[in-house]
């Protein structure tokens, strides 16, 4: 070892790559044993796919690092769910990363917030030959990957030591003293990317840059982000890769979820790609059914819809949650009987499709009467009135819209008359500018509905 690289912990030999030619793979965010329990209404046979996915989502990464002929896997965080995790679950973990070490890949790991050093249990005794742990150490260790006794990179990380680190530990990374191409690893928040997520390990892009690496490859954020970085610019890249499996249907869990494939050439990264490793995709779709007279050709439209979002997403599993738009002669049997969860329930009666599965967690109708509101909204009646008021409320100054319905709902907002529990869910539900603006439409439609019925045109 010559005197430069005298700050290198330890030298790891891999199979894959050159040095000035190489790709490797990150992920984070795998949360392996999440228990899904988000979903109200489920089968056996979805809850159970989904107890397996973050761990086969994994493997499909696995499969990624040994198909794409990677040097090397980064896990930027969250490995494990909570400190429950498994022996069983730590062990198929293992036998993924001793597939890569048989593969002569190496892989690299930091713990974050879910899974910190100090919670938690480790079922295993001796790691695969080429898997290194970083430890919440403040001065860092750097291992090096070579190929042919040629260095290709040096990557340095820090794991989260408790569950809730405020450290800065970007700053705690610096550039060693070896030319290559340097990487950091690290779970972190970077401020102001995210309201969703909590402030663990804040950092700025600022410390991040002046960490002067090449790559940092981040975790905690569950959505792929490219932060910094261009092939054409010398400016380091900051990625977070956005977690391996959705979780939910929050808006941050949609879509494809999976791992990035970095190539990196002289030096240089060329192209980051987030390819998909998810088993099962959660979606959010809006269905316009104007024009839908009948629960036939609604059942068909959403049939087709799945059929062809299944395709659009490489036929793998999905859950779905729909919202019905438009304007329909439906819209009171919709709104007033069971008819949508009964074709909520035939949708989900056979969720088979070619070993995957399709499932409805819900379908909400925001479809609206088959009336010209604009021209309502014209006349001299109550119900012209009704609607200017609804479109249009009379809010005092500096008073939220969110409040001002908190008011009208709960009566004060001192909550001394109803429940604190109460109050606040509907506090939190109104907090959804989407939601609130959803519920004051459904409430009108209901109303000019009520009102229509008084005037002894629907009275059967
Ligand atoms: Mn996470």
């Amino acid at each position: 070892m010559t005197q430069e690289e005298s700050d290198i912990t330890e030298i790891i030999r891999v199979d894959n790559g050159e040095s000035d030619n190489f790709c490797f793979v990150h992920a984070s965010d795998l949360h392996l044993g999440t228990p899904f329990t988000g979903i109200a209404k489920i089968n056996e046979e979805v809850a159970a796919a989904l107890r397996e996915a973050s761990l086969e989502a994994f493997r499909n990464i696995c499969k990624l690092a040994i198909d794409s002929k990677a040097s090397f896997l980064l896990l930027a965080g969250d490995i494990y769910d909570g400190p429950e995790r498994g022996a069983s679950l730590q062990l198929n973990f293992r036998e993924e990363l001793a597939k890569l070490s048989d593969a002569k890949i190496a892989a690299f790991i930091v713990h974050g917030n879910h899974d910190p050093v100090t919670s938690g249990w480790t079922a295993i005794e001796k790691w695969p030959d080429l898997v290194r742990l970083f430890p919440s150490k403040t001065r860092t260790e750097i291992y090096a990957v070579s190929v042919n006794e040629k260095l290709i990179a040096t990557i340095q990380g820090i794991s989260h030591k408790s569950r809730n680190t405020s450290d800065n530990l970007a700053v705690k990374l610096f550039k060693p003293s070896v030319e290559t191409f340097n990487i950091g690893l690290l779970h972190c928040n970077v401020t102001g990317v995210s309201e969703e997520h909590l402030n663990y390990a804040p950092c700025t892009r600022v410390d991040l840059i002046n960490t002067q690496l090449d790559y940092l490859a981040l975790g905690h954020i569950h959505k792929h982000l490219i932060l910094s970085g261009s092939p054409d610019s010398g400016e380091p890249w900051i990625v977070y890769s956005g977690n391996s499996q959705g979780r939910s249907l929050k808006p941050s869990e949609l879509g494809p979820k999976g791992a990035c494939l970095v190539k990196v050439k002289s030096g240089r990264v060329q192209k980051v790609d987030l390819l998909p490793c998810d088993q099962v995709r959660y979606l959010r779709k809006n269905i316009d059914i104007s024009g839908i007279a009948g629960f036939d050709t609604l059942y068909e439209e959403c049939e087709k819809i799945a059929y062809d979002t299944w395709v659009e997403n490489g036929k793998r599993c999905l859950i779905l949650r729909a919202k019905l738009t438009g304007k329909t002669s439906l819209y009171k049997e919709l709104r007033s009987s069971n008819a949508l969860d009964e074709v909520i329930d035939k949708l989900n009666r056979d969720t088979d499709i070619e070993n995957s599965f399709i499932w409805w967690e819900s379908i909400e109708n925001l479809a609206t009467p088959p009336i010209d509101i604009d021209l309502l909204a014209n006349g001299n009646d109550f119900i012209a009135e009704l609607i200017k008021t609804a479109k249009n409320p009379d809010i005092p100054d500096g008073e939220s819209l969110r409040d001002f319905y908190l008011d009208q709902v709960c009566g004060n907002k001192n909550f001394l008359d109803i429940p604190r529990d109460f109050a606040d869910r509907i506090s939190e539900i109104l907090s959804d500018k989407d939601t609130l603006a959803d519920l004051i439409d459904k409430a009108l439609y209901a109303a000019i509905d009520m009102l229509n019925d008084d005037d002894g045109s629907d009275n059967d």
